[in-house]
């Protein structure tokens, strides 16, 4: 029995789904690729030596807003809440907000990645005996089917910290907000955005000096000749990371270093010098822009808490009744 669920490329290959969409991507000019490849084992273990760098400031930051507002945070959520985590995040983030809750009934964490999922619910099981914790294994990009609400429990909260929203472009995410509103009725969303801010800070929290970020963009290709067999010279790639100021967003791609081809399955690609494979946008936002986009998708914004220098935020979004 084949276990690896299969695609199709849009010339009707079979495929896994990295398989196809890189080759896809590989196809199509401009190239790119979707950056929900990068979190392989190595990938995420490279994300969280991201997170701890002095250039990147959106994690600490958003911690510290955790911090300086959890009991606001806490009220505006209320009591015996349960809360739904899009993403196995940083365990961190989810502890000082169950810290902040008045007795929060249900823990329910959606990852893809089950073995990763598994392992934070069985430690926040020995740290919150109390709580009931559910973990779904499941693309959360997709409507999730969540356990079914008990009585004697308080709203249903989603939890997408990280601004992990940014990644989306800004179509799918407003599809997946609509998606949130509907899965969250009679809740809210509590949700970080990075800020649009000096292009100085945000082109240094993506060019850290110890290239750690380098090593993430690259690892996509690394993971490529691992699982696909491509032959990706790795060091022929150099990272390139900038901030598009009309789009608001910082653009992620691989540029070759020279004329050079690249085999995947039966196909070869050609890469000329400086040609690019765009591999992740980050988008910024401003507190209005979201806003307006979260009304859009059926929310109403009723606080947001930023940081002093306005850099990050994180917003309460009321769900339709
Ligand atoms: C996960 N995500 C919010 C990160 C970001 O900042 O867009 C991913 C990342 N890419 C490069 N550095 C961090």
């Amino acid at each position: 029995m084949n276990t690896v669920p299969l695609f199709q490329t849009s010339s009707g290959d079979e495929c896994d789904e990295f398989a196809c969409e890189l080759t896809q991507g590989l196809r199509s000019k401009p190239r790119q690729v979707s950056p929900k490849f990068f979190y392989d084992a190595a990938g995420s273990a490279l994300f969280d030596r991201i997170c701890e760098l002095p250039e990147y400031y959106p994690t600490r930051t958003e911690i510290g807003i955790l911090n300086e507002h959890a009991n606001d945070i806490a009220a505006s959520i209320g009591p015996k809440a349960e809360i739904v985590e899009f993403g196995a995040g940083s365990s961190r983030k989810i502890r000082l907000l169950l810290d902040a809750l008045y007795r929060p009934q249900r823990f329910v964490p959606i990852d893809i990645s089950g073995e990763h999922l598994h392992a934070s619910a069985d430690a926040l099981r020995e740290a919150y005996p109390a709580l009931e914790i559910r973990p779904v294994v499941a693309d959360f990009t997709r409507p999730v089917a969540l356990p079914p609400r008990m009585p004697g429990h308080g709203a249903r909260v989603g939890f997408f910290p990280g601004s992990s929203i940014g990644n989306f472009d800004p179509h799918e995410a407003r599809r997946f907000l609509r998606q949130l509103a509907n899965q969250l009725r009679g809740g809210g969303l509590l949700i970080g955005t990075d800020l649009v801010k000096d292009p100085a800070i945000l082109h240094a929290a993506y060019n850290d000096a110890a290239g750690v970020t380098a090593a993430f963009n690259r690892n996509l290709l690394v993971r490529a000749n691992r699982e696909l067999g491509a032959d990706f010279e790795v060091n022929d790639f150099a990272h390139y990371a900038f901030y598009n100021a009309p789009l608001q967003r910082i653009e992620m791609h691989l540029i070759s270093r020279c004329d050079q081809h690249v085999h995947l399955g039966d196909e070869t690609f050609h890469f000329a010098e400086g040609d690019s494979i765009h591999t992740e946008n980050s988008h910024k936002f401003t507190v209005e822009g979201f806003h307006a986009m979260a009304i859009e998708a059926g929310f109403r914004p009723s606080a947001s808490w930023c940081d002093a220098q306005r850099w990050f935020c994180l917003h309460w979004l009321e769900a339709p009744p």
